[in-house]
């Protein structure tokens, strides 16, 4: 069995006014030429599939018409929610299944033979994104925390492909000690939820991930992070895109670079730079950029720099940020407006968990919080 492993295609993404559609167009026509070439029998994606749980009707269609031409060649895709989609939404595509070789699994099930699929000689579990609040309902165990919950409904699952010849793991998780995309702060907050790669069980030939955007292996050789298909945005500059061609039997794993229809850039312009020689750097530039102008905010001229900035890089031109200089009294004022890293973790984890920070973690952040003060002051 050959497999094609992807991940985070977040259709419908925006950075400013400019949609990325066709960034992941020109990556999903890669993905069925490389099922063509590769002569792949299971299409495999790791959630994640649009950006927003309320697609817009561009966005529909694009996956759509990208679902309907893989079957139409006689491959078998199976696809799971991620933390950006639906449930529900993703829910209505379970009745493609009965008419098409799409098998959508929309969240983790009760019972876990219900997110069990078998295509031929492999068998593959499904976890879509495990939500605290479905995870609870799933587990009875109150006092378990999440990521005990979760590694036991791995087990659970495990236990279904005992008797399976090939088996996969197809998972939206945070893992443990993945290198992310955003800052190194981000990451430690996130690892409350990351799970233990010795949780993952070892009954598995392969492991298909999804959620962290850069393409990884997590230590052992058959737990793969595929990573997004194009730059999601800014955190993801410079960084390469590949799908993983799985060949079971083989016990092959084989990473595909894609190309990229627009890099992402981010341009720094310093108080001290020639702007105009930044200007003339930045009109070969093709892709989307991102200019940060560091400046005295007396500067008259920094309106006239916007519009230079877009004459020169037009749509290119996503955004825009000024950040004034730091003045001799900028630690000062720096304190006084310290920010407030509770309140900011409290949205992030409503955004990304879609529920209320649960207490005990709100303390056990304080007291980290408190530590890392601590410590930053005896340092
Ligand atoms: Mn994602």
């Amino acid at each position: 069995m050959r497999l094609l492993h992807i991940s985070d295609l977040h259709a419908g993404k925006t950075l400013g006014r400019t949609n990325r559609n066709e960034d992941l167009h020109y990556a999903l026509e890669q993905v069925i030429s490389i099922c063509h070439e590769e002569k792949v029998d299971v299409l495999l994606i790791a959630g994640d599939i649009y950006d927003k749980s309320h697609p817009d009707h561009e966005s529909h269609n694009l996956i759509m018409d990208f679902l309907t031409r893989i079957h139409t060649t006689g491959i078998h895709t199976v696809l799971i929610a991620g933390n950006h989609d639906s449930y529900d939404f993703i829910k209505s595509y379970k009745n493609l299944g009965r008419v098409a070789n799409i098998h959508a699994f929309d969240r983790p099930c009760k019972n876990p033979k219900d997110c069990i699929i078998k295509l031929g000689n492999i068998t593959i579990a499904c976890l879509p994104y495990p939500s605290e609040r479905v995870i609870t309902h799933i587990e009875e165990h109150t006092q378990r925390s999440y990521t005990e919950k979760v590694a036991n409904y791995l087990k659970a699952l495990a236990k279904e492909v005992e008797d399976a010849q090939q088996s996969v793991l197809l998972a939206h998780i945070m893992i443990e000690k993945a290198k992310v995309s955003g800052t190194e702060r981000q990451a430690s907050i996130g690892e409350f939820y990351a799970i233990k790669p010795e949780h993952i069980p070892t009954a598995f030939n392969y492991v298909a991930l999804g959620h962290v955007h850069r393409h990884q292996q997590i230590i052992s050789s058959r737990i793969y992070y595929s990573g997004s298909l194009y730059q999601i945005d800014f955190s993801e500059k410079g960084m390469e895109k590949y799908v993983n061609l799985v060949l079971l039997e083989e016990q092959e794993v084989r990473p595909i670079k894609l190309d990229l229809k627009r890099e992402l850039y981010e341009v720094r312009i310093g108080v001290k730079d020639n702007f105009n020689a930044v200007l003339s750097h930045l009109k070969g530039l093709k892709g989307l950029v991102k200019v940060v102008l560091e400046t005295d905010m007396r500067d008259s001229t920094i309106s006239i720099k916007k519009k230079n900035l877009e004459d020169v890089l037009g749509e290119r031109l996503v955004r825009f940020e000024i950040e004034p200089i730091a003045e001799n009294n900028a630690e000062e004022s720096y304190k006084s407006e310290k920010l407030d890293l509770v309140s900011a973790y409290e949205t992030y984890y409503r955004k990304t968990y879609r529920c209320q920070l649960p207490e005990d973690i709100k303390k056990e952040f304080i007291n980290i919080l408190g530590k890392a003060e601590h410590e930053a002051h005896t340092a």
